[in-house]
């Protein structure tokens, strides 16, 4: 049925140690050293913001940034002259940098671009020990966390150790503390698109240019083509850069992400891959992101009624799931299934649309685990057919508004002011008109 066949691990990539990252030259003539970025700057915040969404604490995130932007400025394109050092990290032409290359290369992506850096960080950190992420994630403190990673992915010979955790800290002052778990959008700005797939098989998106508005949209553009049936067309985040993949679910039970590259443009996709098999119904086939880290879970509602979720352990790759837990039980019907977050924890609840037109939310208290929620309240009333019902995040707040299409074709949606509430909606709006129930997503 739908259970996955198999976890396999693809190879990890070999690592050198003979050849160490950044910090070949002295303090002088290193890169960023002296045009730091001190002050807040974009792509610190997106660093920060990536970090803490593979579950490093705020201050462990803060002692990264303050290292990378010693080491570079932040500056994606930074190159050391004289000196091998190339990118955020100043990874080692001749060295870790060429295995950087090709893994983007690998992926039809350019070593050059700031995600990709930051993704092939994060994967040194994970498939590496020596880098030192058991480490880093032992530490209490902006300062330790600073010298961690210096000491253990860096590896500079002068350090300027004060740098470093001066820059640091200024990070942590900037983005550290609550912050709202946007949801992932086509855009990556967290303002759900609407997306219809059309009757000759194109995939047409509209861009959410003012979040909770009448009439949100500017122009729309294609995002995909060859889409046929629109029951087997998702959109999810699965490497949790922000950015939604288009996912097919064919009919040979494989399910086939195409990575969103380039954001809200004309055919966004790089490379695809296949993340999971034996899904033979789409119907019963989910996404969301249970335990906050921004990539989406894969689950399944089996015809038992168990709903069996799969971890997302390790992003954009062949069959990145690590574990499997079963979060409910007795949803015999999967048209009533929703999962969305309500309350910007990061963390999806799970709703049912009840045969009496109730929406009842369970709230999602323990992330990616058996059965994790620890409250329940009913959020709407009236709905009666559960095929016309949507959830999504359309202002970027974290919390998702509840939407309706209408037999007329009216999309109207509900703003969620408050949460985990009973009946949490604050405003409503028409947001479109003339969509079908059968081809709309809003996501
Ligand atoms: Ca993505
Ligand atoms: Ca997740
Ligand atoms: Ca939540
Ligand atoms: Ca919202």
């Amino acid at each position: 049925m739908k259970r996955m066949a198999r976890f396999l691990f693809a190879p990890l990539a070999a690592a050198s140690f003979a050849l160490i990252a950044g910090c070949a030259a002295e303090s002088d003539d290193e890169v960023g050293e002296t045009s730091q970025a001190v002050s807040p700057s974009p792509n610190d915040q997106a660093a920060f913001e990536f970090l803490v969404g593979r579950g490093l604490t705020d201050f462990q995130a803060a002692g990264v940034v303050g290292n990378l932007d010693a080491e570079s400025g932040m500056n994606p394109r930074a190159v050391q002259s004289p000196g091998l050092g190339r990118g955020i990290a100043q990874w080692s032409a001749g060295g870790r940098w060429d295995q950087l290359v090709a893994y983007a290369h690998q992926r039809g992506r350019s070593e050059w671009d700031l995600g990709l850096q930051l993704e092939y960080l994060w994967h040194e950190l994970e498939t590496v020990p020596a880098w030192g992420l058991a480490k880093l994630r032992a530490t209490g403190n902006v300062v330790d966390a600073t010298i961690v990673f210096q000491d253990s992915f860096e590896r500079c010979g002068t350090c300027h150790t004060e740098n470093r955790i001066k820059y640091a800290k200024a990070a942590l002052a900037a983005y550290g503390g609550p912050r709202v778990h946007r949801a992932s959008s086509l855009s990556g700005e967290g303002r759900a698109e609407i997306i219809a797939v059309q009757q000759n098989g194109e995939v047409e998106a509209w861009y959410n240019y003012s979040g909770f508005a009448h009439m949100p949209w500017s122009s729309s553009t294609i995002v995909g083509r060859g889409f046929n049936d629109p029951a087997r067309v998702r959109f999810a985040d699965i490497d949790g850069d922000g950015k939604l993949e288009i996912i097919a679910i064919q009919e040979n039970g494989a399910v086939q992400a195409w990575h969103n590259d380039r954001g809200f443009t004309e055919m966004p996709w790089g490379e695809s891959i296949i993340i999971a098999e034996g899904f033979n119904d789409p119907a019963r086939v989910r996404f969301a992101d249970l335990d906050g880290d921004r990539r989406a879970e894969i689950i399944a509602i089996q015809t038992n009624g168990e709903i069996q979720a799969w971890h997302n352990g390790r992003g954009f790759v062949y069959m990145p799931w690590d574990a499997d837990h079963i979060i409910g039980q007795g949803f015999n019907e999967p048209a009533r299934v929703r999962l969305a977050d309500l309350d910007g924890d990061g963390r999806a609840e799970l709703m049912a649309i009840q045969t009496n037109g109730n929406i009842q939310a369970w709230h999602n208290g323990a992330g990616f685990a058996h059965m994790p929620w620890n409250a329940d309240v009913v959020i709407g009333e009236g709905f009666n057919d559960p095929e016309r019902v949507r959830l999504a995040d359309l202002d970027a707040d974290g919390r998702a508004e509840l939407m309706i299409i209408r037999e007329n074709g009216q999309v109207q949606a509900w703003h969620n002011g408050r949460g985990f509430v009973y009946m949490p909606w604050d405003a409503d709006v028409i947001i479109a008109e003339g969509f079908d129930p059968a081809r709309t997503l809003l996501q």
